[in-house]
């Protein structure tokens, strides 16, 4: 018996099995008990392989099939009616006809394995931003890491009780079995990827690919592209951000929420360890943020997710600590190297290479070899309870008030360390600006120059261009003078020899402690607050001397051209941006085209 009486969870869990044909359904009901036992069977099937318990715990490796390795962009869809409310940044299908699409795809395509039955809630239990989900899987690999990622079980069934709403998602590896075939160990269907979101009924249906971000429903799919057409609808935010909790040596706290594209250090500045004495960073979230507007006009943050699905290469004890120990125990690794006495081991996380490394494809592997050990994309997913510098209150139902909103990519030229914007619709225009050399987060080229607006090219359920406009109506709304402060970051700015300039990692908490400082005042016109700033065409930036630097080992010169706002780079930077924004037609939002106005009419006063 089915442990619901939600007739139209029963209605469609019977549909799609009608159409998939699975040998069973299962219903998760998140306990413990049914953890083991799948943690049992994946590793009987060959998917995962338990680590040594004396060096890693309760930890298990995937390795997947080596062409599922991250999101597929191109075979991501928005589903709307009209392809104009899709805008140009998505690939848009016809609903109907993505539909007949998938329809065919999915018949059948469970026959001989389990339908897992995956009710879910993303959001603290109780917020005014909760939403519950069910997915509808074939594997179960989704299934235990949705358990880490996601509020999921018998609780959420309850709580949904006869009538309540929730998000249908629809997914499955595409591997049916035949009669007595065992399954292998990474189920999928790499040439006929979809993942298709239907807006307009919020459904969510993903066919071919076991990856994370393919498959764990409840993260890209619903807590971005379908949480941002409900957040749309609804007057609230749901961004591609990461939220810290920031405490002062005078003990004051401010809260800050960071858009960072893909692999560009979110995680790391999620849990950063200050270098900067007397200061303290905790985590509040690392990948998502909703964001609502309170009774007093502040914008407030919860993290929709219970889990990091963190991209591992470059992590260490120097670079994230805070991670390093979180994924101590209790984790799921997803295509790192294997060590030969049973631990994971991927690229950066110990200077030299241990010997003996079977590589992700599980394969002997040794430094001679050109390629690398983990794969570039190599994750751990691991409960944010686990993580050191979670903060007490990062379950809170109602939020966290955000003070800043940093938007940050990896810009080897042209964006200073820190810039703040001299107004709300300036930093709405920031974050339009937001562009960023591509990593091995999605698949295609690494390292090329791609606009990212908000980083949330890849997540927008709708007109990039009306997102934009949603953006500048929270002022509208709320009145200007308690919205967070807007500020442009870049810990990737290189030098005329090509070297990074800036540190990075801990040391980012000296930009923290000018952006801190700079919330230190009501309004948004105006250089105040006590960081002192200077101002140049394209915003504040840090006056000298006004980033402490005390202990910091970077030479005044090199300060400087952090700081540096190169004219020319900008004048070429207004161009692009010009050329950007006419893909947007008549969608773009005059305020936006009046902020780049007057960029170029400040870049053209100058001599
Ligand atoms: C992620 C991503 O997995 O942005 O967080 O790709
Ligand atoms: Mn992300």
């Amino acid at each position: 018996m089915p442990p619901t009486e939600h007739k139209g969870l029963l209605r469609w869990v019977d549909e799609v099995a009608g159409l998939v044909q699975p040998a069973r359904a299962y219903w998760c009901d998140g306990s413990a008990t049914e953890r083991d036992r799948l943690y049992e069977e994946l590793v009987s099937a060959g998917t995962f392989i338990p680590l040594s318990p004396a060096t890693r715990p309760d930890s298990y490796l995937a390795r997947s099939d080596p062409r599922d390795v991250a999101r597929l962009e191109g075979r991501t869809f928005i589903c709307c009616q009209r392809e104009a409310d899709a805008g140009p940044t998505n690939n848009w299908v016809p609903p109907d006809q993505m539909r007949t699409q998938l329809s065919a795809l999915f018949a059948g395509s469970m026959r001989g394995r389990t339908m897992y039955v995956i009710p879910f809630a993303m959001g603290p239990a109780g917020s005014p931003l909760e939403i519950w989900g069910v997915e509808l899987t074939d594997s179960p690999y989704v299934v235990v890491n949705m358990r880490i990622m996601t509020r999921m079980g018998t609780a959420v069934l309850d709580a949904l009780g006869q009538e309540g709403e929730f998000v249908r998602c629809l997914h499955s590896v595409g591997a049916p079995l035949a009669g007595k075939d065992r399954s292998v160990p990474w189920p999928c269907d790499p040439g006929n990827v979809h993942i298709a979101h239907f807006p307009e009924t919020r459904e969510i249906w993903s066919y071919g690919s076991g990856y994370g971000g393919n498959a764990l429903l409840g993260k890209k799919c619903l807590a971005l592209r379908i949480a941002s057409t409900m957040a749309r609808d609804e007057g609230w935010l749901a961004e591609h951000m990461t939220v810290i909790k920031v405490t002062a040596p005078s003990g004051e706290v401010k809260y800050m929420a960071g858009a960072f594209p893909s692999a560009c250090g979110k995680t790391n500045l999620a849990m950063l360890v200050p270098t900067l004495p007397g200061w303290k960073v905790e985590t509040i979230g690392d990948d998502i943020c909703w964001m609502r507007l309170g009774s007093d006009g502040r914008l407030y943050a919860v993290n929709p997710e219970t889990g990091f699905f963190g991209v591992a290469p470059g992590t260490n004890e120097t670079t994230n600590p805070n991670a390093v120990a979180t994924v101590s125990h209790s984790t799921i690794f997803t295509n790192t190297a294997l060590t030969p006495d049973g631990d994971v081991w991927w690229e950066g996380l110990t200077p030299e290479p241990p010997e003996g490394l079977i590589d992700w494809k599980g394969d002997g592997w040794s430094p001679e070899r050109s390629d690398k050990a983990a794969h570039p994309n190599s994750r751990f997913t691991v409960p944010a309870a686990q993580c050191p510098s979670i903060a007490a209150e990062w379950m809170d139902p109602e939020g966290v008030p955000i003070s800043a909103v940093l938007f940050g990519g990896r810009r080897s030229s042209t964006v200073p360390l820190v810039l703040e914007a001299f107004s709300w619709e300036h930093g709405v225009f920031l974050g339009t600006c937001l562009a960023s050399e591509t990593t091995a987060a999605a698949d295609g080229a690494v390292g090329v120059l791609r606009r990212d607006p908000f980083a949330m090219l890849p997540f927008c359920g709708y007109n990039m261009a009306d997102y934009w406009a949603h953006w500048l109506s929270m002022a509208t709304t709320a009145g200007r003078e308690h919205l967070p402060k807007m500020f442009l970051v870049n810990w990737f700015r290189q030098g005329a020899g090509g070297g990074y300039l800036w540190p990075g990692f801990g040391e980012n908490s000296r930009v923290l402690a000018w952006v801190f400082a700079r919330c230190g005042q009501a309004g948004h016109e105006g250089p105040g607050g006590d960081g002192q700033a200077r101002q140049t065409p394209i915003g504040w930036v840090p006056a000298p001397g006004a980033l402490p630097t005390d202990g910091l080992a970077v030479a005044a010169p090199q300060l400087e051209e952090l700081l540096r706002v190169d004219l020319g780079e900008w004048r070429a930077e207004a161009a692009l941006l010009r050329d950007y924004y006419n893909l947007f037609g008549d969608r773009l939002p005059a305020g936006l085209a009046g902020e780049l106005a007057a960029l170029e009419q400040r870049l053209a006063e100058v001599p």
